[in-house]
Formats: C-alpha cells, sequence, structure tokens
C-alpha cells in the first residue's frame, strides 16, 4: 500500500535523501513513481506569454523584468483571438494543457476581463487551462475559478532565506498568500522553482520543504534549470552538476508521490540522455513548442522523436466531471506524439 502523504518534512531527512547514493535515491524515487503513476505517461503542456516585459519586479533571473537591459522587446496584453488561434495549434500538436503567463506583478483590472476570455475560450478547445498572472487577490481568484481555469502557475522559484538574494521587489511570504486564495478558491496549483541560481544544497532543501509541506501538495511541480539571460545578474551564473539535477526531481518525486514534477525550462540545454534520467527519476511532465516563454525550447519534433524512443506516450487529458454532465466531447486528439511514441 501506497503511504500516506507527509506535510511535516525536516531538513535532515531532506538531506538524507539527496545524500544517499545515486542508484540508491533513483531506485527509491522511481519505485515512488511507478507506485502512483504510469511510468511511461508524461503530460504535456505549451506555454504562450499573452504579455511580454516591462515588468515591475526585479527577478534577477528573468529576461522580462524592467530593471534590466536584456534586449527584449515589449508587447502588450494579446488580442483573444491570437491566443485562441496559440491555442489551436497547441492543441493540433498535440498539448493537453495551454499555460498563458504574463510579466505583471499583479494584473491590472483593465486587463482582467481579457484573461477571463482567454480562459473561457482556451477551455472551450477541449484543452486545461492554466494561467501565471503574478499576484492575486481573493476576488480575482474567485473570477478564474468562476471562468473554469484549472491550474494557476505561482512559483516560490528557492529557499525563503535564498529568496531576498534572488528578488527584492515582494516577499516571500506574498508568494504563500496567492498560492493559498488559488486553493481555497477550487484551481489547482501549479508551484516549483528554479535550480542553478547560485543557490547552496541547503537552499535545495529548503525550497523542496517549503512546497512538501504546504498543507496540500502543489498538483504540479515544475523544476526550472535556469535559462541564463544575457543582461540579468545571473547571466554567468555556475552550472549545476547535471547529476545534482537529477536528485532534485528524484527527491521532489519522493517528497510529492501524488504532484506531477514537470521538467521544465533548461531542456534545449540538456542532452536527451539527461532528460532520459530525469523521467526515471519521476519527472512526468514537460513544456512542449519550439519556445517557453521569452526562450527557445526543444523542437516539436525532437521531442516526438525522443518520445518515440524512449516509449513514452503523452498522459492522456483528465475530462472534469462538469464537462462530462455538459455531455462535453472535447475534440479528437490526434496527437503526432502518441503516434510516433506508438508506433515504436
Ligand atoms: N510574472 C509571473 C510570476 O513571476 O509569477 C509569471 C511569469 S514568470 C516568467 C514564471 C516563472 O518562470 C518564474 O517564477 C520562474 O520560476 C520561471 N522563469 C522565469 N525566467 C526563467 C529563466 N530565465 N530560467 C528558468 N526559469 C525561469
Ligand atoms: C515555470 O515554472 N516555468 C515557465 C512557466 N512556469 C511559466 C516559464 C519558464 C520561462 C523560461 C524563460 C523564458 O522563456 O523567458
Ligand atoms: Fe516579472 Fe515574473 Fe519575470 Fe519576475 S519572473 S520579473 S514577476 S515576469
Amino acid at each position: 500500500m501506497a503511504a500516506a502523504l507527509r506535510h511535516d518534512w525536516q531538513n535532515h531527512e531532506i538531506e538524507a535523501l539527496f545524500e544517499q547514493p545515486f542508484n540508491d535515491l533513483l531506485f527509491q524515487a522511481h519505485g515512488v513513481h511507478r507506485q502512483h503513476f504510469d511510468p511511461n505517461a508524461v503530460q504535456v503542456s505549451t506555454l504562450l506569454s499573452i504579455k511580454t516585459g516591462a515588468c515591475p519586479e526585479d527577478c534577477k533571473y528573468c529576461s522580462q523584468s524592467g530593471h534590466y537591459n536584456t534586449g527584449l522587446e515589449k508587447e502588450k496584453l494579446l488580442e483573444v483571438e491570437k491566443v485562441l488561434s496559440e491555442a489551436k495549434a497547441a492543441r493540433e500538436g498535440g498539448a493537453t494543457r495551454f499555460c498563458m503567463g504574463a510579466a505583471w506583478k499583479h494584473p491590472a483590472a483593465k486587463d482582467f476581463p481579457y484573461v477571463l476570455d482567454m480562459v473561457k475560450g482556451v477551455r472551450a478547445l477541449g484543452l486545461e487551462t492554466c494561467m501565471t498572472l503574478g499576484q492575486l487577490s481573493r476576488e480575482q481568484t474567485e473570477a478564474l475559478a468562476q471562468a473554469g481555469l484549472d491550474y494557476y502557475n505561482h512559483n516560490i522559484d528557492t529557499s525563503r532565506d535564498y529568496y531576498q538574494h534572488i528578488i527584492s521587489t515582494r516577499a516571500f511570504d506574498e508568494r504563500l498568500d496567492t498560492l493559498a486564495l488559488v486553493r481555497e478558491a477550487g484551481i489547482k496549483v501549479c508551484s516549483g522553482g528554479i535550480v542553478g541560481m547560485g543557490e547552496s544544497k541547503r537552499d535545495r532543501i529548503g525550497f523542496l520543504r517549503e512546497l512538501a509541506n504546504l498543507p496540500q501538495h502543489p498538483d504540479s511541480v515544475p523544476i526550472n534549470n535556469l535559462v541564463k539571460i544575457a543582461g540579468t545578474p545571473l547571466q554567468n551564473a555556475p552550472d549545476i552538476d547535471p547529476f545534482d539535477f537529477v536528485r532534485m526531481i528524484a527527491v521532489a518525486r519522493i517528497l510529492m508521490p501524488r504532484s506531477h514534477v514537470r521538467l521544465s525550462a533548461g531542456r534545449e540545454q540538456m542532452n536527451e540522455q539527461l532528460q532520459s534520467l530525469c523521467f526515471f527519476a519521476g519527472a512526468n511532465s514537460i513544456f512542449y513548442g519550439d519556445r517557453l516563454l521569452t526562450t527557445s525550447n526543444p523542437r516539436e519534433s525532437q521531442d516526438m522523436a525522443l518520445f518515440a524512443r524512449l516509449g513514452i506516450h503523452p498522459e492522456p487529458r483528465k475530462v472534469s466531471e462538469d464537462e462530462l454532465e455538459a455531455e462535453f466531447s472535447p475534440p479528437a486528439q490526434v496527437s503526432p506524439l502518441f503516434h510516433d511514441a506508438a508506433a515504436h
């Protein structure tokens, strides 16, 4: 029988997981993974930046912060129609979730009705919806839930102690406040962070401990490997040892056995062998599509080929109860990912 979920992890226990020999850690993580998931299924999400650049926050890793000169061209909030045509293309490509990100500290009242229309429109296409818009008020979380938003992404990014070295324009606890509002509104939580920002091993432990000890584990946990952006204070951050990156995935899997752990930004800088180790260690979600928000991602055809070589298939989208009640049938998804993987 699967062990009960824990929310009382101590630093020394997490440290002991990390300190195990690599093979022991991977064996344990993969065992946990198999207890809870099909080990050959990977959830596939596509990202779109719906409002780019000129962000008032000073996150030291980000191409979109207005505090640094990264040469990024800023863009106003995209038209709803444009977002829907991108979502359609993502669906045709085989994605089951569409994640929309905006470079805001928090959404402004004038933009919010458009954001709600995006949620409704993307959902009507038969895709799961995810938004990441910064800090939210209770009214906003409730309106998003009402519009049918499935997931809200709001990363804690690193340990509580290291946070102030990475972002000075907001406090760690404000992130937790928004996460609590998202949960209370009944929206699924997506929260994770970044490694490779010069953080210590202790910070990596503290970061995962913070997520695992939330009252409820995030449904989705993105682990990003820093994409170094010229012009940001972290442009020359030291690379994380690739085996330590795999260890992060493995420990996240053990601490949060039922959450999807996403191998997120930074895949383009990883070879396929490293990515497959991450899948073995318990990663079961990726960002799929040639672009992340402002940087590039492996080409779709490359990911399809990798899935096929590994015998991995995309995880089918779960149809929600209200959709079933409305006898909604999502458009038949002729997923090239699935067909390619099945052909091998
Ligand atoms: N502005 C909103 C916020 O910060 O909550 C949403 C968008 S923001 C770009 C979403 C997440 O993307 C960040 O929390 C961070 O974890 C990740 N991210 C941003 N830039 C990154 C980079 N250069 N490398 C890796 N991850 C990055
Ligand atoms: C997350 O954890 N990673 C995504 C998503 N949530 C919004 C963003 C990655 C951004 C990578 C850098 C860029 O493309 O700007
Ligand atoms: Fe703004 Fe989000 Fe980038 Fe921070 S991570 S600068 S909040 S877009």
